[in-house]
């Protein structure tokens, strides 16, 4: 099966312009196994008919934790295309198919999505890139996973784990972000039994499983960190 290249603009209509120009945005496109196959935009990898024949993307999801180990979560903007409104992790987006950010094996990878990392903190939550140096990221994990988001666009991704503990000062970006919340760990529970609440389907997969044995562990990661193994959910 081939995959839909770009001959349908329609689907993008009535979207906000900013969000629909990071549609232009060249994603990292995989096989199974995270090895790197190709490059196509951000929209061809997020139409659930593209998905649907196997299209899969590399994406990263960053944890930041203050030095008292509450977690930084953000409530999506309005103007996203997928997943609008919903509360997550600190961060997510995808590294782009440039030689900095991309990555055939599991170290340049790696530090691809690590450099990406920077690069969003700084454009969704105005994070300054020298309060979250390279150094200070830990590599968890890989998620492979897909969701739908509302029958025309969804995700299907190898998902880099992220953690960072560190104070940062935030200034979000309207057009990503309409809030910010820290919360420990009881408060992010108490935040899952209000059912006003609607969080991202891949955030509720990490919480579900690991979230809360690693954010015990921000002490001593060392059990956790360059897992070699892809974790399909
Ligand atoms: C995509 O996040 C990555 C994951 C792990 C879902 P996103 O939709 O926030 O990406 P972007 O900020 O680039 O639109
Ligand atoms: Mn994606």
């Amino acid at each position: 099966a081939t995959t839909n290249t770009d001959d349908d603009n329609s689907v993008l209509d009535g979207y906000d312009a900013e969000q629909v120009r990071l549609m232009e945005e060249v994603c990292i496109v995989l096989d199974k196994d995270d090895m790197p196959i190709g490059s196509v935009s951000k929209k061809v990898c997020h139409l659930m008919k593209n998905i649907n024949l196997g299209l899969l993307h590399r994406a990263f999801s960053v944890f930041l934790f203050t030095p008292d180990h509450k977690l930084l979560l953000q409530q999506r903007a309005s103007e996203k295309i997928t997943f609008p409104n919903m509360w997550t992790n600190t961060c997510c987006s995808h590294p782009l198919g440039i030689p900095g950010e991309t990555g055939a094996n599991l170290e340049a990878a790696t530090l691809g999505v690590k450099r990406a990392a920077v690069r969003k903190l700084e454009q969704e939550l105005g994070i300054p890139n020298d309060q979250v140096p390279i150094e200070k990221f830990k590599f968890l994990t890989r998620i492979h996973y897909l969701a739908e988001s509302d029958g025309v666009w969804g995700e299907h991704e190898i998902d880099y784990i992220l953690f960072i503990q560190t104070p940062v000062t935030v200034h979000p970006n309207p057009n990503e972000v309409q809030a910010t919340k820290l919360v420990s760990a009881t408060e992010l529970k108490e935040m899952f039994t209000d059912p006003t609440l609607k969080f991202t389907p891949w955030f509720k997969l990490i919480c579900n499983t690991m979230l809360f044995e690693w954010w015990d562990s921000l002490h001593n990661l060392d059990a956790f960190v360059n897992e070699q193994q892809i974790r399909r959910m």
